[in-house]
């Protein structure tokens, strides 16, 4: 349980802290102020550079006519790793430095099948995962269902300046927030969670369904690539061996997309409601979701 508690924290911390660690910051931007702030200023107008936004992996270069385009970031140009907490393994069962050096990677091979087949599969060095059994598989949901519980209800707790959730979105979690003060925050037996699920439904369909809304950003369509449910499952994997399995068998129909309804399915929500949001975009999907419930 502890690892579920510690990375709730980092998740957490990682939600709040997302809006700062944007892709694309520009370096230039940070000197400003810092040194001759009239010199940096001019070269900040200057430079067709600054706010280009180039995906991961790409780096932004200025042609001849300086206009700019992103192109391969070679990965000797990554900053040197601080620790092996910053590895990551790629689905090749290769250990990258870091992720800037997996992402440059994974750019070079672009058109290539290889790099197609290329995603980052967890945070940390590549290791032994051992197999999910199907019981085991079968009580992932629970704790899953109960640790999305408890990123919602902590976001709650810390939200009071980040507006992280909307008015309504709080009204919603606080009832969640005074039940889970009931249950007792922190180590639930299989039992006690499975007893509540069924007693207090109502009260896990939310953080099911915020956590895809949170996820579904790159574009919101109601569907989620690896890349998008990434940020949930990498740095899961390595504590939790039953992760790419349980994602696995979220895909129904195996066409590489968790739809919301497969998401919700996954985690035990079958309300009718889910049909009824498979053509609406994820914002959209959340108010109808909202008014259904
Ligand atoms: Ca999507
Ligand atoms: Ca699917």
């Amino acid at each position: 349980m502890r690892v579920w508690i510690v990375f709730l924290l980092c998740l957490a911390g990682h939600a709040i802290a997302a809006p700062e660690t944007e892709v694309g910051t520009n370096p230039v931007q940070v000197e400003v102020g810092e040194f001759d702030e009239a010199i940096e200023i001019e070269d900040v107008v200057e430079n067709p550079c600054l706010n280009y936004h180039c995906k991961k992996g790409k780096v932004c270069e200025v042609d001849d006519s300086n206009t700019p385009m992103c192109v391969c970031q070679d990965p000797s140009t990554c900053p040197a790793a601080e620790g092996e907490f910053e590895h990551v393994c790629g689905t090749d069962n290769k250990t990258f430095d870091s992720s800037c050096h997996f992402f440059a990677t994974k750019c070079a091979l672009e058109g290539t099948k290889k790099g197609h087949k290329l995603h980052l599969d967890y945070i940390g060095p590549c290791k032994y995962i051992e197999p999910c059994l199907d019981n085991e598989l079968s009580e992932f949901p629970l704790r899953m269902r109960d640790w999305l519980k408890n990123v919602l209800v902590t976001l709650y707790e810390r939200d009071e300046d980040n507006n992280m959730l909307t008015e309504k979105q709080k009204l919603r979690v606080k009832k969640i927030f005074e039940n889970e003060k009931r249950l007792q925050a922190g180590e639930h037996s299989l039992d006690l969670l499975a007893r509540d699920f069924e007693k207090n439904y109502n009260m896990y369909i939310f953080p099911v369904h915020w956590q895809f809304g949170q996820l579904d950003q790159h574009p919101v369509d109601g569907y989620l690539t690896h890349s998008e449910l990434a940020p949930l499952r990498a740095p899961l994997i390595p504590m939790e061996h039953c992760t790419t399995r349980f994602f696995e068998t979220c895909d129904a129909d195996g066409d590489k997309y968790i739809a919301l309804e497969e998401w919700a399915s996954c985690f035990g929500i079958k309300e009718r409601c889910g049909q009824r949001l498979h053509h609406l975009s994820s914002s959209d999907g959340q108010q109808q979701f909202e008014r259904n419930f």
